[in-house]
């Protein structure tokens, strides 16, 4: 009986508290974005395709703090993430978006703000030549992946791709923003109406959108903070130097000194890289530059101590050190 009651305590809890990633539904029916995208392929490409990063998605973050993130969050620290998220994460991120901005041509709302109609002729010249550029990126992505148009944090406009399921928002990313714009270029989404003419899929799918949709996200992304967290984010000698901290002073704390004895020398110069490199505007101020030398310094005494065989519990006292010193610039979480 117990054992029942605690069963179905825990399907409740599940039902209830379960919230995970869902998929959306897509807004027309399969058939209405035909002839450019046959009914089968959207078919398989959301029923299946985007399903199974959904699925995936939630199995990868099931029971970890990850699922207490939004899906920003995630997208943007993504170089710590395991290669599940990365791919699903995106892969749901990604095809959301596209779903949202295909549209059956007589259903198209087509006004575009005066603001964005500008910004494409300034920095492109013309909507065509825009066009151009989106299929000069799609066509030349090798391989699996997606042509993006995106608000960088300086508010402009920038034509980019990426490879898999990355996009913009991700760190990993070299050109990034916020999409406002993507094409699929995955093979899974043509390949059964034109086979290996990606360039006839690609002159297709311009049919289908809806530049209105894009326009209100180009507005809406000038005033989004996450423009400002991303070039926050942008500090990727941080980064690099918190991997190697938390892959060393993290096994310390549980008693293994193995990974910090033989790479005390990398956690170094990753601390030189770091006290060297410059920081996002918001941290580029005296305080920080300071405790940049301190850790500097901190790491440089811990590889000494490591050279000269010193005991755990001493190195113990010194990451400890050297990882205070590095939340005094940044609050970076890791899984
Ligand atoms: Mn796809």
């Amino acid at each position: 009986m117990k054992v029942l009651f605690t069963i179905l305590l825990i399907s409740v809890n599940t039902l209830l508290f379960a919230q995970g990633y869902s998929l959306p539904t897509l807004p027309y029916s399969y058939t209405s974005y035909e002839p450019y995208v046959d009914a089968q392929t959207m078919e398989i490409h959301h029923s299946k395709h985007h399903q199974a990063y959904v699925t995936n998605l939630n199995k990868a973050i099931a029971g970890t703090k990850l699922e207490a993130l939004s899906m920003n969050q995630l997208l943007m620290d993504i170089s710590f993430r395991s290669d599940a998220i990365r791919n699903n994460a995106g892969g749901h991120y990604n095809h959301s978006l596209f779903w949202e901005i295909l549209v059956p041509k007589e259903k198209q709302t087509t006004v575009i703000q005066a603001s964005f109609e500008s910004a494409i002729n300034a920095q492109y010249g013309s909507m065509d030549s825009l066009k151009k550029a989106l299929t000069q990126a799609a066509s030349t992505r090798f391989g699996s992946g997606w042509a993006w148009l995106i608000v960088t944090s300086d508010k402009k406009l920038m034509v980019t791709s990426t490879g898999n399921q990355d996009n913009p928002i991700m760190d990993v990313s070299k050109d990034r923003g916020i999409p406002i714009l993507g094409i699929d270029v995955w093979e899974h989404a043509y390949y059964l109406k034109y086979q290996n003419k990606r360039g006839d899929y690609l002159s297709g799918i311009f049919n289908l959108i809806d530049w209105g949709i894009v326009s209100d996200k180009y507005t809406k992304a000038l005033t989004d903070p996450l423009l400002n967290e991303i070039q926050n984010n942008n500090w990727m000698a941080l980064k690099d130097f918190h991997k190697v901290m938390a892959q060393t002073f993290h096994p310390c704390e549980e008693g293994n000194f193995v990974p910090l004895r033989t790479r005390s020398g990398e956690l170094l110069a990753k601390a030189i890289l770091l006290s060297a490199s410059k920081p996002p505007v918001i941290k580029d101020k005296p305080s920080v530059h300071k405790a940049l030398e301190n850790l500097e310094e901190q790491c440089e005494k811990i590889h000494e101590l490591v050279g000269k065989n010193a005991k755990d519990e001493v190195l113990l006292k010194e990451m400890t050190k050297a990882h205070e010193l590095f939340h005094q610039v940044e609050e970076l979480c890791h899984d």
